[in-house]
């Protein structure tokens, strides 16, 4: 009978995001993919001392508070493992952090990376994958496996824990969900920010992608980057930060995110601000200024669109209350 399981520590924080997000801003230029980082960390953890320096800045993933409490339900003990239990204690004092194991037959092992994975097959325990809109098929994990007993699922809720039989298909369907400010189920652990000293500039607003309106039900000001923005940036992590801003000559608190929308792949760096007012018209080519204030959070992947939809609704909030 399963009674416990251990949740890999870098899923939980997004550990692979972070990194990015370093790398990234130590060197733009950089080219490099999330599943770069994703595939291969070993070759990026000269940074790990960075990587821990920042731990302080780090968020919870969004659903995580959510997954906890349903494992919870199910009568089954959550447990994070890390080697950096003991740090992450400190930070994280509502999580329950524990050194590595790879002994524990009653355990399930959620999502471990690919080296820690094949040593827990080879021990005969139990490893669940969960499908997330980019993770390799199971073909590819078979191959890589050898064929050895992998468990892929879809979802926490449909996981059948108890008897554990597998598999459904992974579907990612964007339109059921627009941010919606009264679905926040995490902010108590999200309500965090640093101040910084002020960084302003002058931009003009260029066409996006249109997903923000559409797909995520945030409009966004897209700013054409400059060299003189570029520099006054640079410093700046990957993130969502929050800010005030004029438009036509009248203020507007905002709410942004710098950086390379790693949820949706996209490589080159982009600043898009949410203005809190009522637009009818979208400003193409208009000058927006721009004060950047507050660090809200490193930008993230996530696991499903519905995750990426929340963390921007709590950003929202959050900044809302410190510029407007
Ligand atoms: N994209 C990400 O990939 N990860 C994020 O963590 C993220 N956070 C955002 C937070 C805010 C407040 C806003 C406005 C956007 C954020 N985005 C993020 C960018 C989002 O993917 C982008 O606005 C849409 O793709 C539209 O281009
Ligand atoms: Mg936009």
């Amino acid at each position: 009978m399963i009674s416990k399981c251990y949740i890999n520590c870098e899923i939980i924080l997004d550990f692979n995001s972070l990194l990015f997000s370093i790398l990234k801003k130590q060197n733009p230029d950089l080219n490099l993919s999330l599943n770069d980082v994703q595939e291969n960390p070993k070759k990026y953890l000269e940074t790990q001392e960075l990587l821990l320096q920042n731990l302080s800045i780090l968020k919870p993933q969004i659903g995580v508070i959510e997954t906890l409490q349903f494992l919870e339900s199910q009568h089954i003990q959550p447990i994070i493992y890390s080697e950096f239990a003991q740090l992450l204690q400190q930070h994280f004092p509502y999580l329950n952090w524990q050194e590595f194991t790879d002994s524990d037959q009653n355990a399930i092992f959620i999502d471990p990376r690919i080296d820690f994975c094949e040593q827990l097959l080879k021990k005969n325990l139990n490893v669940v994958l969960f499908k997330n809109h980019k993770l390799k098929d199971k073909d590819y994990w078979n191959q890589l496996l050898q064929n050895k007993p992998i468990l892929f699922a879809e979802s926490w809720e449909t996981f059948p824990w108890q008897s554990f039989k597998l598999v459904t298909q992974p579907i990612f369907s964007a339109d059921q969900y627009k941010v919606n400010e009264s679905e926040n189920a995490s902010t108590k652990y999200w309500n965090t920010f640093i101040k910084l000293n002020p960084i302003e500039f002058t931009s003009k607003i260029i066409h996006g992608r249109n997903r923000g309106g559409t797909m995520l039900g945030i409009p966004t000001a897209n700013l054409q980057i400059n060299e003189e923005i570029q520099q006054l940036t640079k410093n700046l992590l990957p993130g969502v930060y929050a800010g005030i801003t004029y438009l036509e000559n009248k203020q507007y608190g905002g709410v942004l995110s710098i950086g390379y929308n790693p949820y949706f792949l996209d490589t080159p760096q982009t600043i898009e601000v949410h203005l809190y007012g009522e637009f009818q018209e979208d400003f193409y080519g208009a000058n927006l200024r721009l004060i950047i204030t507050h660090f809200l959070r490193p930008e993230s992947d996530f696991r499903t669109f519905d995750h990426l939809i929340k963390a921007i609704s709590n950003d929202k909030i959050i900044a809302r209350k410190l510029v407007c």
